[in-house]
């Protein structure tokens, strides 16, 4: 079996690729295939939008097609930025945190709550088949740290592990991460299906 593992994001396809790894299907990434134009994400949540790109890469390919949505949410920042984390203040991640850093600092709340969510859809026969979320809950580092991972993750702080999420190895961050429980779930009922 084929599922189309349909996300432009590097750093998201080693973490799935890992996540998935061992089961009995052939992952297919978007560079495998003729290009497709993105879709725009116009859902106000992470679920409506995990269902869009999914259904949308299922409709351009017809190959069963899993899509992540994911972000992370301050607290102090009202939830921001939320379901527009990859290009909120652009796409530099340095800048991205200075700017994070100066409204935190403005509200006197620099290491504020935070949590990472990822909704992950798989699309098949023309609907959503299977759909989960996964949360994790730290809050945010006093400064960037690590070089790990991707995106948010220099500046998102585990108590737990007492560390950034860029500074844990992949198959440690998936055992805590939002991805690696959404995608935990996924992976569970793969399993169930391809069994019977
Ligand atoms: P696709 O839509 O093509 O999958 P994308 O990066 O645009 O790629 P999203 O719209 O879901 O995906 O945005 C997710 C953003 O949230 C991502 O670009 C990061 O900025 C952030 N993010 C999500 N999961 C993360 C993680 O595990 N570590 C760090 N940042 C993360």
């Amino acid at each position: 079996m084929k599922l189309l593992v349909a996300t432009t994001n590097p750093g998201k396809l080693r973490e799935i690729a890992g996540i998935l790894e061992g089961l009995p299907v052939e992952l297919v990434s978007l560079d495998a295939l003729p290009p497709i134009d993105e879709p725009e994400e116009t859902g106000a949540t992470f679920a409506e939008n995990a269902r869009l790109k999914a259904l949308y890469y299922h409709r351009a390919t017809r190959l069963p097609s899993i899509a992540d949505d994911s972000g992370l949410a301050i607290e102090a920042l009202g939830g921001a930025p939320g379901v527009h984390s990859a290009r909120w203040e652009g796409t530099d991640y340095a800048v991205k945190f200075r700017k994070i850093y100066e409204l935190l600092d403005a509200k006197g709340a620099r290491g504020s709550p935070a949590r990472f969510v990822c909704h992950v859809a798989l699309a098949d026969e023309d609907r959503i088949v299977f759909e989960a979320e996964g949360v994790i809950e730290g809050r945010i580092a006093d400064e960037p740290r690590g070089d790990k991972g991707f995106g948010y993750d220099p500046i998102f702080y585990y108590p737990p592990l007492g560390r950034t999420t860029a500074e844990l190895e992949r198959d440690v961050k998936a055992t805590v991460s939002h991805r690696g429980k959404a995608f935990g779930k996924l992976r569970e009922y793969l399993k169930r299906q391809l069994a019977g």
